[in-house]
């Protein structure tokens, strides 16, 4: 086996997985792929397979010779190999903020994430909106806007320069896209800057290639 393999799900559907994936792509980390289509009767044991002390969950991080899971801490290790730029911004507070909102999104907008899940496949316009799912679609946006008018001068990413905060984020942006969610003109540029990078580009482009489809 190689020496770091990221285990992830479908590119299509796995919003954990993209996030991973970003994360060691933003730190330049080599790293070999193994995608395992979610929703089956055997994906868990072939999850599973790879590390029986881990958690039946994608991504899942072999390096090391040790399993890395959850996405949290997937994205610290990346941000300590890093062999580019830091991952997290410089200054202390700055990277406290950092922190907030991706332990926000790593915790919360349970509405979002259970009526637009992300599918890389699906564009139609979700009307009208649940009300908690507003709610959480207010709340991202009101991030979003935060960050971009405190950190601009930086870049054009949440906190300036890139960071794991929009690897965090990169996931709502397919959701908002995929159901044509109305956001400010800030929110708007800030989601193209993110279906701009190449990264992300890259995993767009496997997940169309993917043959296997749900509904959903
Ligand atoms: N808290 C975990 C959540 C990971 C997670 O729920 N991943 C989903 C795919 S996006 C999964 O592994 N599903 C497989 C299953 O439930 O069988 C993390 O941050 O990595």
């Amino acid at each position: 086996m190689a020496e770091t393999v990221l285990v992830l799900g479908n590119k299509r559907y796995s919003s954990w997985s993209l996030r991973g994936y970003l994360a060691l792509k933003f730190a330049g980390i080599p790293f070999e792929e193994n995608v395992i289509p979610l929703f089956t009767s055997d994906t868990h044991n072939r999850i599973k397979a790879f590390a029986e002390a881990a958690p039946a969950r994608v991504p899942l991080l072999l390096t090391e010779g040790q399993p890395v899971w959850d996405t949290l801490s997937i994205m610290e290790y990346a941000a300590e190999m890093s062999e580019k730029e830091s991952l997290w911004p410089e200054e202390r507070y700055t990277r406290a903020h950092a922190r907030s909102v991706v332990a926000e999104m790593h915790s919360g907008f349970a509405a979002l994430r259970e009526h637009i899940p992300m599918n890389l496949s699906r564009r139609d316009p979700y009307t009208p909106l649940p009300q908690e799912v507003q709610t959480d679609i207010d709340r991202i946006c009101r991030i979003w806007e935060d960050c971009r008018r405190a950190y601009k001068e930086g870049g054009p990413f949440l906190f300036g320069s890139l960071s794991l905060a929009d690897a965090a984020y990169a996931p709502v942006v397919v959701r908002f896209r995929s159901r044509s969610i109305p956001v400010s003109p800030v929110c708007q540029t800030y989601m193209e800057e993110i279906w701009r990078l190449p990264a992300f580009a890259e995993w767009r482009q496997e997940a169309d290639q993917e043959s296997w489809v749900i509904d959903q």
